[in-house]
């Protein structure tokens, strides 16, 4: 008799299971602590040179090279606007999507309703190949939904250790200022380099 299919049991499981799955997409990203900053860059190499994606809704960046381990930290820095701002971050196990497209609504792992600075944001070390994506919008008061940035800049410093991301989006069609809302974003590759002082 104890065999006897139950499907009010099948139905607590799969919940069960369901939340389980979203707590651990949402324990993707750990909002830093008074103190917590990314692992030390070293050496650089190549400084500041600029992306600029005129056509672009988000940023996004991935691992390159044969060793795919790495960690992504992001922060706000500010952000000059007339409009209201958000940023929206995507992690995804796949390949780069085109500039102007973002990965579904299940890959979103963060959102800031805000271009006021914020602390160190974490997204996890990965072992496995990701793409990231950094989605700055706006919201016009005079038509209240959200609105896709209209371009993209990033000024990019290579490190051995990583890369460096200064990123800045666009509110207007005129694409005047590029400093609407700012972010900085950094992918430590390979390895960390332990004992060293923490970065800024
Ligand atoms: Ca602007
Ligand atoms: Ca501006």
């Amino acid at each position: 008799m104890g065999s006897r299919f139950r499907p009010g049991l099948v139905i607590a499981l799969a919940a069960i299971a369901l939340a389980l799955t979203l707590g651990l997409a949402q324990a993707q990203v750990r909002p830093a602590v008074p103190g917590d900053r990314p692992p030390t860059l070293v050496n650089v190499l190549r400084t500041r040179a600029v992306e600029t994606r005129p056509d672009a809704t988000g940023f996004s960046l991935w691992p390159a090279g044969p060793n795919l381990r790495h960690e992504v930290w992001y922060r706000i820095v500010g952000g000059d606007a007339l409009f209201d701002q958000r940023l929206r971050v995507f992690k995804e196990n796949a390949p780069p999507r085109p500039i102007n497209e973002l990965p579904p609504p299940s890959q979103q792992v963060d959102e800031i309703y805000s271009n006021e600075a914020t602390g160190w944001r974490y997204l996890g070390f990965e072992s496995r190949f990701f793409t990231y994506y950094f989605a700055g919008d706006h919201r016009r008061p005079d038509n209240g939904g959200w609105s896709l940035a209209y371009g993209a800049e990033a000024y990019r410093a290579v490190y051995e250790n990583g890369d460096l991301y200064d990123i800045r989006f666009e509110d207007q069609t005129a694409l005047d200022d590029y400093n609407d809302l700012e972010i900085e974003v950094i992918m430590i590759r390979r390895h960390r380099f332990p004992g060293l002082p923490l970065s800024r």
